[in-house]
């Protein structure tokens, strides 16, 4: 049987932006332990699509071709601390409408692909997992202009997790 891939849709931020966070989310280990995700793999999930066979790749490859989204603003300004799944993230102070409107139309657009479970959008970029300590942790305001989205394979190479864009759609 052909290999699966574990996918999901993201907002990737410019390299700059990503460097940034990152570098906020090495300070936040250091200062609570855990396991800071790298900058090169900060992102921000849309739709989270899970494992793959390959003709569904191709599918969802294909279904975001009618979208027509705007470029619109991420302001992230808040760093929060989530139990369920032990992580830190920078959250906006604010719903992110644009972001949960793209999020909505792309699970519509795969509907007929892959059965996502219905669950409600919350903006989050995630900086850090499983801490050892918690404490509150201050953040300044980051933002950029999302000019696209991407699809996303989750990869390990080499035991080191990859975020892998495999397909990328532009703002119109
Ligand atoms: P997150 O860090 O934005 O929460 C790849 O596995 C990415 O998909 C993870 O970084 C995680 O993004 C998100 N993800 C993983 N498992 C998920 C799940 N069961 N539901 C929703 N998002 C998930």
């Amino acid at each position: 049987m052909a290999a699966t891939e574990r996918l999901f849709f993201a907002l990737l931020p410019p390299p700059a932006i990503q460097a940034e966070l990152g570098r906020l989310a090495a300070w936040c280990e250091r200062r609570c332990g855990g396991r800071a995700v790298v900058p090169e793999n900060i992102h921000l999930t849309l739709l989270f699509l899970g494992e793959l066979a390959p003709g569904q790749v191709e599918a969802v490859c294909r279904a975001p071709a009618g979208l027509r989204v705007a470029p619109f603003e991420v302001r992230l300004e808040r760093i929060e601390y989530w139990p369920r799944p032990r992580l830190y993230c920078a959250v906006p102070l604010q719903p992110l409408a644009a972001a949960a409107a793209l999020a909505a139309a792309l699970q519509q657009a795969v509907r007929d692909v892959v059965a996502v479970p219905a669950r409600p959008f919350s903006a989050h970029v995630t900086l850090l997992r499983r801490p050892r300590r918690l404490q509150e942790l201050p953040m300044p305001p980051i933002a950029w202009t999302a000019t696209g989205f991407c699809l996303m394979s989750a990869r390990r190479v080499d035991g080191e997790l990859h975020y892998v864009p495999v397909e990328s759609w532009a703002c119109a």
